[in-house]
């Protein structure tokens, strides 16, 4: 593996999962495999799990650490070609990469959408410029697309608690005040499609995902149908594609409760946090016993740990 940026740097997902349980049950078996190699951790929007989660990966494996928050501490970067630089703009992205990649042995990189221009988002121009530029192995922490370190987590959780050898795994809508990205289920979609799971998606009308994430998945309209007999949940917000970054509903009744639970297979609640309490998912969820959102977050480590570990060999052993 060069670079982590979706699932199809993986090329065998099956194996990665293998070697993530057991990096759980043993985190110190490679702590030598990263000593003297360094990550520059760079974030454009702010991070909780992903940046805890990437560190301690990063030192389970013998890194050092470099964080930096470019959009409060750096300076403002430019990233069209040829443009003359008289406006707000301070440092060209080739410039940056460029440095940062003489820094940095591997680069993690966070960088939200701006959800105005699709053509712009889904060409993951800035990921793409880094990986030009910084001539060094560049991890999504979230892109204006895809949140692989998230959706390998997301599997291994699914993996961890399935009582079935093929569960049905549901990805629902949920409501949310703000326009988010529609990276999070995107991803989710194209490693669910990669596992083995039955894998259904539901959200209202006007929803649907890009089809390059979701290929042939049933898209059922009517919640409670499609939360028939699920094993797993996963609840998320996302804003339109199609009308893109667009809010087209806020209707509560999208919200999960323990009453949309009994129709399920006892099924597990999975969101990757933050969550907004009482309007993506309820209290009675998040703090009873069908919810795995902490077994998700802490299984960020492992899933990183196995993508780094992986760079580190291929790429420097
Ligand atoms: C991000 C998203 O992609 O949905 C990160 C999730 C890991 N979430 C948010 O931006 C939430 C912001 C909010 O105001 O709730």
């Amino acid at each position: 593996m060069r670079n982590f940026l979706s699932v199809d740097d993986v090329e065998d997902v099956e194996k990665l999962l293998q070697k993530a349980l057991k990096l759980k049950k043993e985190p110190f078996e490679d702590s030598a495999l990263g000593k003297n190699k360094t990550i520059g951790l760079i974030f454009m929007n702010p991070s909780t799990r992903t940046r805890l989660s990437t560190q301690k990966a990063a030192m389970n494996l013998g890194m050092n650490v470099m964080i930096m928050n470019l959009d409060k501490e750096g300076w403002a970067l430019e990233t069209q070609e040829g443009i003359i630089m008289n406006q707000n703009t301070v440092e060209h992205i080739k410039d940056a990469a460029a440095v940062m990649g003489r820094y940095c042995d591997i680069i993690g990189i966070r960088s939200f959408p701006k959800l105005v221009d699709k053509l712009e988002d889904y060409s993951e121009d800035f990921f793409q410029k880094f990986v030009k530029y910084a001539k060094v192995p560049i991890v999504s922490l979230e892109s204006a697309t895809l949140h692989p370190l998230q959706s390998f987590a997301d599997l291994i959780t699914i993996h961890e608690h399935k009582t079935k050898d093929k569960p049905k795994v549901v990805l629902t809508w949920a409501p949310h005040i703000k326009p988010l990205p529609q990276a999070v289920a995107n991803s989710f979609s194209e490693w669910m499609l990669k596992g083995n799971v039955d894998f259904v998606i539901t959200h209202p009308k006007g929803y649907e995902l890009y089809e390059k994430f979701t290929g042939s998945t049933p898209i059922i309209y009517d919640q409670n149908e499609a939360l028939r007999d699920a094993d797993f949940i996963y609840v998320k917000n996302w804003s339109s594609y199609n009308d893109y970054g667009q809010v087209l509903s806020l209707d509560s009744n999208w919200m999960l409760t323990n009453e949309k639970l009994e129709v399920t297979n006892n099924a597990k609640v999975m969101h990757c946090l933050p969550v907004r309490r009482n309007i993506e998912l309820s209290d009675e969820i998040l703090d009873g016993p069908d919810s795995l959102v902490v077994e998700q977050a802490e299984n960020r480590v492992y899933s990183c740990q196995a993508v780094l570990k992986e760079i580190l060999i291929e790429n420097f052993n």
